[in-house]
């Protein structure tokens, strides 16, 4: 019985050392076109938006893990019964192995940006999952005799010993997880040395005031430190971009076309901005937003190398280096607020992860139609002409952050000693600064929290409130007026298609 399934296991080893070599091939090459990542990627394109908004909601940062688990795991079932196949007839079993890798250099080449390099990984994943498969099918005497040898040396090769199927397999699984770990190594290799040395300001930003966190335990800190600042993009691999050979092209509809290095655009006059960064997928109380200082040269400074001032624009489409559209509103990005085209964050270059060497930063506008990580290309053009990721997928092209407050702590569900409790939390209102927070115990009157220090309208502000508990189950909501006098509404909206509102009531246990 167990010897049956023999087969189904060769398939997989033979599979995972093809995936495996193709990793390695693409980490050296497009790191993208990685075949797992491929099939990601395309997963992700082709997910209708509700069900990825459902996942972003459910498994939060682990989306990815989770998509590529899957992926994996169907790939997998499908290498077993490739293995299964070929040891009854080689040649079935065998293309069932080259058409997997064949959907995946499809998939790789289905990306926008795919080159014919695209295509390497793939072809390298069949040749090597094939080759593998023969191999210990032969060693094992299971598979059938292509050459037509005699039945003697069949015979013999059937009653393989023991050993050799265990060194066979063995050896396969080791030759898979040593190439693996290669190409892991090679790819961490090729994502260091974001610790370039920026030019200081010319415009610096006031020292930030000390935050609450101090006298409040649990609130979020007043600035977000880099390592803890939310990520949200649809890249499965962070792009491994040398900033030496990186270009920032602007094009469309414009004077003339321009390409500028990172040298250039560093050595323009560089502002520095405290911004609230949200995401339009953050459900109310949700944690996708945070606050840094960041480092930039005004957005109106760059287009101005462009020159756009007989411009028929209403859109700046961005586009990173994988190709990633995000749209932002030409209008509302030159209003006069602080849009960046930004190098760096809290202090350094952008981490990997937050777009380096250079992301789009607009205060006010959700992340989905501002902020471009890894940005390469900026085409002046119309809505009508060209549409961006989430504009083909229906989301809003202008969409200001809503006014909207969270608390941090007591955590929802927490128990709490009676007495005197500290709730705390942060409030934002991009571009017209908060003004109050409000607190409401068990759906009583509303009471002014007291706020924390103010860093600017486009910052969040942080905000405490003391509250005498007595024992039982309480329910603690907050909301937050901007500096119009505008109250944070407590009709509920869903993220899509232009963000959450309501108002945040958390349950927390008196003992
Ligand atoms: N290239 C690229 N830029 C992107 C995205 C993306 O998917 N790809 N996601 C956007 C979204 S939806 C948000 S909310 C912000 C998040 O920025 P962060 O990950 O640095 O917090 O990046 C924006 N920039
Ligand atoms: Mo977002």
């Amino acid at each position: 019985m167990l010897t049956r399934l023999l087969p189904a296991l060769y398939g997989i080893l033979a599979t995972l050392l093809g995936m495996a070599a193709a990793h390695l091939i693409a980490a050296l090459t497009v790191p993208a076109a990685s075949p797992v990542l491929a099939a990601g990627s395309t997963v992700i394109d082709l997910t209708p938006t509700p069900v990825k908004e459902w996942a972003i909601r459910t498994f939060g940062t682990a989306d990815k893990p989770v998509l590529i688990g899957s992926v994996l795991a169907v790939v997998l079932v499908l290498a077993g019964v490739a293995g299964i196949l070929a040891a009854r007839r080689l040649a079935l079993g065998l293309s069932v192995l080259v058409g997997l890798a064949a959907v995946a250099g499809v998939l790789a080449l289905l990306r926008p940006s795919a080159g014919a390099l695209d295509l390497v990984p793939s072809a390298v994943a069949a040749l090597v999952g094939a080759l593998t498969l023969w191999l210990l099918l032969r060693v094992s005497g299971t598979a059938e005799d292509p050459a037509g040898e005699g039945a003697a040396s069949q015979a013999a090769a059937r009653t393989a010993s023991r050993r050799t199927v265990l060194l066979a397999t063995g050896g396969a699984a080791l030759a898979a997880a040593a190439v693996a770990g290669a190409g892991r190594w090679v790819s961490q290799v090729r994502l260091r040395g974001t610790d370039i040395a920026l030019p200081p300001a010319a415009d610096r930003a006031a020292a930030l005031p000390a935050g609450l966190e101090e006298r409040v335990p649990g609130i979020s800190a007043f600035r977000t430190p880099n390592d803890d600042f939310y990520r949200v993009d649809t890249a499965l691999t962070v792009p491994a971009i040398d900033v030496d050979s990186w270009a920032l092209t602007i094009d469309g509809d414009v004077d003339r076309e321009v390409e500028m290095s990172f040298d250039d655009l560093a050595g323009m006059r560089l502002v520095e901005r405290d911004i609230t960064l949200t995401c339009v997928s953050n459900d109310v109380g949700g944690p996708y937003v945070g606050a840094a200082r960041w480092l930039g040269v005004p957005l109106r400074d760059v287009l101005d190398r462009a020159g756009i001032d007989s411009t028929g624009a209403d859109q700046i489409l961005c586009t990173d280096v994988d190709g990633m559209t995000i749209s932002v509103p030409l209008k509302v990005a030159l209003d006069g607020r602080d849009a960046l085209v930004a190098i760096g964050m809290n202090g350094e270059a952008l981490p990997r992860e937050h777009g380096f060497p250079v992301r789009m930063v607009v205060p006010g506008l959700y992340g989905f139609v501002s902020a471009c990580k890894w940005m390469t290309r900026m085409t002046l053009t119309t809505y009508d002409e060209q549409q961006a990721y989430w504009t083909e997928r229906d989301w809003a092209i202008d969409a200001p952050i809503k006014i909207s407050s969270r608390i941090d702590t007591p955590r929802p569900l927490s128990d709490s000693a009676a007495g005197r409790i500290v709730v705390g939390g942060v409030a934002w209102a991009q571009g017209v600064g908060i003004r109050g927070v409000e607190v409401r115990v068990d759906g009583g009157p509303w009471r002014p929290a007291e706020l924390g220090p103010d860093a600017g309208d486009d910052y969040w502000r942080q905000w405490s409130y003391e509250w005498d508990a007595e024992p039982g189950q309480h329910f603690v909501a907050c909301r937050a007026t901007n500096k119009d006098g505008d109250v944070q509404t407590a009709v509920r909206a869903t993220p899509f298609p232009e963000g959450s509102s309501g108002i945040q009531e958390i349950a927390v246990n008196v003992g």
